[in-house]
């Protein structure tokens, strides 16, 4: 939106305009020495497709207010009905909508009480024309009667009195050109509404050519903001309005008008073919409808709203070691705490958990724990993290593994879906398994990976509800044995919480906790008959060992 520096003048006081309200920059469209442009909408989701195409503001009209709800622009919906839509379309909305308002539905009385309505409901600005109630659209008929001029200023000055919002506006609509009655008639009647106190005038025309427009302009001046409605005049080239000052364009009742046309063809066409089959690509999709529904907001809200099917699983965080392959990077934070496109790796993963409607989050941190500070989850300290290794790590948060859990490195970014599919998975204990290991890097040994042979490899053909178990999980497999690798996320159910609990304190038992891996983990419960679960993933996840794979992190953002 463009804000001149300086503004026509306008009814308000020297207050300035408040821009972080819709009337305010309803004011500012108005007042600017730019010529500013509205379209109309009708409903909720027109008036988004308004925004979404850049319009700064939106026409609320009668005419297709009314047609859209199957009746004639002569005052059939009632005042009431045309607030509810208009509510619908200011809730849909961030732009200001300046409504029309027809007569004001009533008299002085009616036009203090709709724009209190208005007003409460975030709407910048009303337009009242000067005729009579019930009132007949423009375009119909010859010599339609005007409003008693001085009866027509107390409807001005009761709405003016009624404002909410300091910067709320009050438009003044002639019709004297259209009625017939002249231009002296409809500058007599303009000095008047703007004594009154309008903000601006909304000159009408019906006429096909832009004279007796471009005569009221040039005799009104630049006293108040000037609007206009182009639809008879329509091919004016918009740069005469622009050289004649105009204030605000209103391009009336195109959508409504480009809808008729497309539902008519739409509906001819299937009529005909008895198939949708020739429209399907020439409709908009149905996510379409569902991104203009803002659909995805609800999904994230349910998220974090609705019991889940985690079921109030918690997740345990391995975060303790350095990343010392990451050289001075790591030099005063844990590669958790590094930053990828402007917040830390651990932050992008608790989103990633807390998206997968995971709420009790525990980091088990370590190597300078100071700076594992992150909002909204507990922290639990492996103070000998030097000296010990992954299975150490994760006994320090023994008492946190009861019930659903998620087990994940601190160091690993995946997509959130990947939470979902492994919850699925029947099984008391599942990891999520790359089957596109080789296309990460076809070395496995280029680096620690944690690699997974299967009883049953990746192939295209399984189905989803296949058991399918790891075999043999390590860092030094047989090239020909691999199926894959464990992207550093598990799944534990209460029983298989309860099975590492007793694994690890097995291991403590004997000594080989300290310095054990959670491959050396997952190796014991399998010789031990533990069934671990597959869910095979096709990439879509990393981990963060060296500086190439934080660019890599950037990226997969
Ligand atoms: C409307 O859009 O409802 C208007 C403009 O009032 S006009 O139809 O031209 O009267
Ligand atoms: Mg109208």
């Amino acid at each position: 939106m463009s804000v001149a520096p300086l503004k026509k003048p306008d009814n308000k006081s020297s207050l300035p305009i408040n821009p972080s309200s819709k009337a305010g920059r309803l004011r500012s469209l108005l007042t600017s020495l730019e010529t500013e442009f509205i379209m109309e909408a009708h409903d909720g989701l027109s008036a988004k497709i308004v925004e979404e195409a850049g319009f700064d503001g939106i026409w609320a009209s009668g005419l297709t207010i009314s047609a859209a709800l199957g009746v004639r622009d002569n005052n059939e919906a009632s005042w009431t009905q045309v607030l509810e839509v208009l509510e619908f379309m200011s809730d849909a909305t961030t732009i200001p909508m300046l409504v029309d308002g027809d007569t004001g539905y009533g008299n002085f009385n009616n036009v203090r009480r709709v724009v209190r309505k208005l007003g409460q409901r975030g709407i910048a600005g009303i337009c009242i024309e000067d005729k009579l109630f019930p009132k007949t659209n423009s375009f119909i008929g010859e010599g339609q009667p005007l409003a008693d001029m001085d009866e027509f200023c107390g409807k001005i000055k009761a709405g003016k009195d009624s404002q909410v919002d300091e910067d709320f506006c009050v438009v003044a609509r002639l019709e004297a050109l259209i009625s017939g009655q002249g231009m002296a008639e409809a500058l007599k009647r303009a000095d008047a509404y703007y004594s009154a106190g309008a903000d601006a005038l909304l000159i009408h025309s019906k006429t096909r050519e832009p004279d007796e427009i471009l005569t009221f302009l040039s005799e009104w001046g630049d006293r108040c903001p000037v609007v206009i409605v182009p639809t008879t005049y329509y091919d004016t080239p918009t740069e005469a309005w622009r050289k004649a000052e105009v204030s605000l364009v209103i391009w009336a009742n195109h959508n409504l008008r480009a809808s008729i046309t497309a539902m008519r063809e739409v509906s001819a066409t299937i009529l005909r073919d008895q198939t949708i089959a020739a429209v399907e690509n020439e409709v908009a999709t149905v996510s379409d409808i569902f991104e203009l529904a803002g659909n995805a907001e609800l999904s994230n809200a349910e998220k974090i709203y609705l019991p889940t099917s985690q079921g109030g699983a918690k997740a345990i965080v391995l975060a303790a070691s350095r990343g010392s392959a990451l050289g001075d990077l790591t030099a005063d934070r844990p590669k958790c705490m590094l930053d990828i496109r402007g917040k830390p790796l651990l932050g992008r993963l608790i989103d990633t958990l807390k998206g997968g409607g995971i709420r009790d989050i525990t980091v088990v941190r370590g190597y300078r724990k100071e700076m594992v500070n992150l909002p909204t989850v507990k922290t639990i300290d492996n103070d000998q993290f030097e000296t010990t290794g992954e299975v150490s790590t994760l006994a320090c948060a023994a008492d946190k593994l009861k019930g659903e859990t998620i087990l994940a490195y601190g160091d690993v970014l995946f997509r959130q879906y990947i939470i979902d599919q492994i919850a699925e998975i029947d099984g008391d204990i599942v990891l999520a398994v790359d089957a596109l290991w080789r296309e990460r890097d076809p070395d496995p040994t280029s680096r620690t990976r944690d690699l997974v042979s299967s009883s049953t490899p990746f192939n295209t053909g399984y189905l989803n509800d296949e058991v399918i178990s790891v075999r043999e999980i390590g860092h030094d497999l047989k090239a020909n044995e691999i199926d894959g690798e464990w992207i550093g996320v598990a799944r534990l159910s209460a029983d298989g919480a309860a099975t590492v609990r007793d694994e690890l304190n097995n291991m403590s038992a004997d000594g080989s906790l300290e310095k054990a891996s959670l491959t050396d983990l997952f190796t014991r419960l399998l010789a031990r008959n533990v069934p671990i679960q597959i869910l095979y993933v096709a990439g879509q996840w990393l981990d963060i060992d060296n500086p190439g794979d934080l660019r890599d992190a950037s990226s997969f953002l």
